[in-house]
């Protein structure tokens, strides 16, 4: 089988941009790929963190993947701190990627000017341990929301460059992955604003649909979502980003046509759009909150799930290590 690997940062509480984005399609694809899961803790330092939350955000990210639908049957589910190989291809290919590949990365920019001067260097250096990530692996295919498409080409930019240096042209040391980014749901934007994706980060609550809020939260938020006063709500205009996020989730959600959606909507008002909106999501949450609750009751069972995952993930990640510090003509210990 074809391998896909991905991750998420424990950061916080997972929403529905990290659902729709990446772990929905997850699931939707795993019968058919060999899937490697990853909790990215070490990424999670990369701004202010809270060290009595970290190991308890991990396991709680790991339990929502399982929750979601990740069937280990089909996925190799771990921490990335687990597997030193991480840190050190990081440091690999930091010496072989210039500086000036990091400059123009979207996200750097975005969450360096919230830190100002106390920014760390691991934020700049952030996309080069994700190329790590996902190379270690060798995968087929990485599948991500929007956001991280200029970090999946920097990957392929740092592997092609070492198997160009260090390579064999007829054997490259990596193989280059695709980026695999859904049809739907492949930016979901804030409730607040339009304008800016939904992300864990963002100070304000209301901004975001988490996926363990209680059903009356869910239906708080809605309520006081950013709306518009115009009657009739369509898809695609400029002018309506909320609308066009909302719709959009509302037919990804209930699984309808994007026909059918704008012309059921075309003659309503955010009063009767809203209701419908809300019960969508609550049912959509409601079996994934039931699941995450038992896994988060039995913490042996979920101990176990990351045990095994580490070894069998350290394994493949260990053989390509090795291939790529022979390449850079490194000796072996004996
Ligand atoms: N709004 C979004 N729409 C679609 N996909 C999204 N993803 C995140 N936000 C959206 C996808 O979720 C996966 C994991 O993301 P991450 O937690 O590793 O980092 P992120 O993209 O930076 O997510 P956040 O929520 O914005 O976190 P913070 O605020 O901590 O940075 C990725 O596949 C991403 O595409």
């Amino acid at each position: 089988k074809p391998r896909v690997l991905s991750g998420i940062q424990p950061t916080g509480e997972l929403h529905l941009g990290n659902y729709l984005g990446a772990i929905r399609n997850w699931v939707e694809i795993q019968q058919d790929y060999d899937s490697f899961l990853f909790m990215a803790d070490l990424h999670a330092i990369t701004v202010p963190h809270d060290p009595t939350k970290l190991a308890d955000n991990t396991y709680k990210v790991a339990a929502m993947y399982l929750a979601c639908g990740i069937s280990l049957e089909h996925a190799t589910v771990f921490v990335q701190s687990h597997i030193p190989a991480h840190t050190e291809l990081a440091w690999l290919f930091s010496c072989i990627t210039p500086l000036n590949w990091l400059d123009d990365m979207v996200q750097f920019k975005e969450k360096a000017i919230k830190q100002g001067e106390n920014v760390g260097t691991g934020l700049l250096t952030y996309p080069v341990l994700q190329a790590a990530d996902i190379l270690l692996y060798q995968p087929d295919k990485v599948p991500v929301g929007e956001d991280q498409k200029q970090h999946l080409e920097l990957t392929r930019d740092i592997a092609a460059r070492l198997n160009y240096q260090f390579g064999k042209e007829e054997q490259p040391i990596l193989k280059l992955p695709e980026p695999m980014i859904p049809k739907q749901g492949a930016r979901v934007m804030s409730l607040t604003d339009g304008t800016r994706k939904m992300s864990k980060s963002d100070p304000s609550d209301m901004s975001r649909i988490n996926l363990l809020d209680p059903p009356d939260l869910i239906e708080r938020k809605i309520k006081r979502c950013k709306t518009d006063s115009v009657r009739g709500l369509t898809f695609d205009d400029p002018d309506r980003p909320e609308c066009n996020n909302l719709l959009t989730l509302y037919m990804i959600l209930t699984n309808q046509p994007k026909e059918t959606v704008a012309a059921e909507a075309a003659e309503m008002g955010w009063g009767q759009f809203k209701p419908l909106f809300t019960d969508a999501l609550i049912s959509v949450l409601k079996p994934i909150q039931k699941r995450y609750d038992e896994i988060m009751a039995d913490e042996h069972y979920l101990k176990t799930v990351l045990h095994d995952g580490r070894e069998k993930a350290e394994t493949i990640a260990n053989q390509t290590l090795v291939k790529v510090k022979q390449a850079l003509g490194y000796s072996m210990p004996v």
